[in-house]
């Protein structure tokens, strides 16, 4: 059966990976299915995607969904249905953490929760048997008005999937998108991803250092098909210096590769000065560390993140010494938070002197701790689920700072990264928050 995928944009120039479909599209082709991808840019209409869908003749629509999507993916669901009689299954992490809000939605037949490559199997092969959605259960799939599903086990090894689809990713130049494990850790309360760990009892996983090595010879040699080889690697993992002794190994085996540029994302607490001189000298040029505040008290108290303004000044430090170019992200309008703690974050990012930084205004994400806070305080206003999680406005109604307290420190932000960035390039690139390419690869304040 064919299966297309839509790739909800919600910026202009913010396309890069479609990983979750990436891995999906290469378990179905591996399983007999064919699939292909069609990106819904802002420019796209509703009837722009239904001539889409017209040409591409899926059996199955399939839409991967962050809350940043899901507002215009819901509206474009919605117009494609009253034209067109097709299919549509979402999965990722708002479906995931919101499954009855997208079933609620006119055109969303199926939602899957957690890991999709066994279930979207499934789904497919039942349709193509009966050409009729499920009315059965099948683990990890949700139909409208049904009780959340089981779940099956996570899979496991991850060394058995098929490397990413990579027609499925939108990559140029050689710059490569990668992932190395499932599930971090850690748990800080913001986070939407962490919330695999309580879903599934264990579902912290890692391919082998073979495995990675494989797929990246393979891109170096071609292999991918598009042309484009191997030139920049961005790992995208949650945190990809977890597991010291596979971090030495991969920096052994691919110093002996060639030692292909790379970034990637980490904690200050799992990184320490010998591992930094190894990934520089494997071809580490980049690491984005979460900072997310400069009082302790926010980060212990609000976020459960416990390491120390210290530890951060030391990390940074460090990882400059090793020539390593340094991002730091910020969370800006957490519950609990005050000007003076706003204060502290401008301060501790004068300290760390990253050589750029990412801020973003704090959004309650479905499914985390700080949701359930968020409600539980009062401060979820009435109707959040139509407001959009863009990063630069509260939608909270805050005890301890109002809207214009925010919007003071965000424009203090701006004013520093456009400062840094005259001084640099002699141009202001960017620096009020809009996308370029350069930023997409910079991450969430809610990553490593
Ligand atoms: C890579 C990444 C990006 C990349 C690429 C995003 C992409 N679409 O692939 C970039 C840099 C562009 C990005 C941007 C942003 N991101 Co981001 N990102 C990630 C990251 C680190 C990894 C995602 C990933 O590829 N995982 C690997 C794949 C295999 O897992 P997966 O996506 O969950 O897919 C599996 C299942 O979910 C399921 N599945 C997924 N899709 C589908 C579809 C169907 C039909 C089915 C059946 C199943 C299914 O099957 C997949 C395979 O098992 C995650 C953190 C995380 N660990 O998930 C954050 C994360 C998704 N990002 C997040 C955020 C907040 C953002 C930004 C808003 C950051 C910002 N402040 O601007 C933007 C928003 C972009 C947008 N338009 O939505 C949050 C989303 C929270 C939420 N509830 O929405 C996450 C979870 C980070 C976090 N810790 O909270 N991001
Ligand atoms: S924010 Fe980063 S470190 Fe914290 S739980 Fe999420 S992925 Fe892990």
């Amino acid at each position: 059966m064919h299966v297309l995928f839509l790739e909800i944009q919600t910026e202009s120039t913010w396309s890069v990976a479609s990983i979750g479909p990436g891995f999906l599209a290469a378990y179905l082709r591996r399983h007999g299915h064919t699939v292909s991808i069609f990106t819904v840019t802002l420019d796209h209409t509703v009837d722009d995607v239904v001539a889409a869908v017209c040409q591409h003749a899926p059996g199955l629509i399939g839409l991967s969904l962050t809350t940043r999507q899901w507002l215009r993916a819901r509206g474009i669901v919605a117009g494609l249905r009253e034209q067109l009689d097709v299919p549509v299954i979402a999965g990722g992490l708002h479906p995931t953490f919101a499954p009855e809000q997208v079933l609620a939605a006119s055109g969303f037949d199926l939602v899957c929760l957690g890991e999709g490559e066994g279930a979207m199997l499934d789904v497919v092969a039942h349709i193509e048997e009966t050409s009729s959605l499920p009315t059965h259960d099948i683990d990890n799939i949700q139909r409208p008005g049904e009780p959340r599903p089981p779940l099956r086990p996570p899979l496991d090894p991850l060394d058995e999937l098929p490397f990413i689809a990579r027609d499925m990713l939108n990559e140029r130049y050689g710059v490569r998108h990668m992932i190395t494990q499932r599930g971090c850790p850690f748990p800080c309360t913001y986070c939407a991803a962490r919330m695999y760990n309580e879903m599934y009892s264990d579902y912290g996983r890692r391919r082998s250092n073979a495995s990675v090595s494989a797929e990246l010879t393979a891109l170096r040699s071609g292999a991918a098909g598009d042309g484009l080889g191997l030139s920049y690697i961005i790992f995208l993992d949650d945190t990809f210096t977890i597991n010291h002794k596979w971090v030495r190994r991969f920096c052994r085996i691919h110093t002996e590769n060639g030692a292909t540029p790379f970034s990637l994302h980490a904690r200050v607490e799992t990184v320490t000065q010998r591992m930094l001189g190894e990934l520089a000298a494997a071809g580490c040029k980049h690491i984005t560390y979460g900072v997310e505040s400069g009082s302790e008290r926010i980060r212990r108290e609000v976020m459960l993140r416990k390491v120390s303004n210290q530890r951060l000044i030391d990390v940074f430090r460090w990882t400059r010494e090793a020539g390593i170019i340094t991002t730091a992200n910020y969370m800006l309008g957490m519950p609990h938070e005050t000007r003076a703690d706003l204060e502290m974050t401008l301060a501790l990012h004068h300290e760390l002197q990253p050589h750029d930084f990412g801020y973003f205004v704090f959004y309650p994400y479905p499914g985390t701790p700080l949701f359930k806070t968020c409600r539980d305080l009062g401060i979820l206003p009435e109707g959040y689920e139509t407001m959009p999680a863009n990063h630069r406005q509260s939608i909270l109604n805050l005890r301890d700072l109002t809207n214009d307290d925010i919007g003071e420190f965000y424009d203090r932000f701006t004013a520093i990264r456009e400062a840094s960035y005259l001084e640099r390039y002699g141009s202001n690139l960017s620096a009020s928050g809009e996308q370029t390419v350069r930023d997409t690869y910079k991450h969430t304040a809610a990553t490593g």
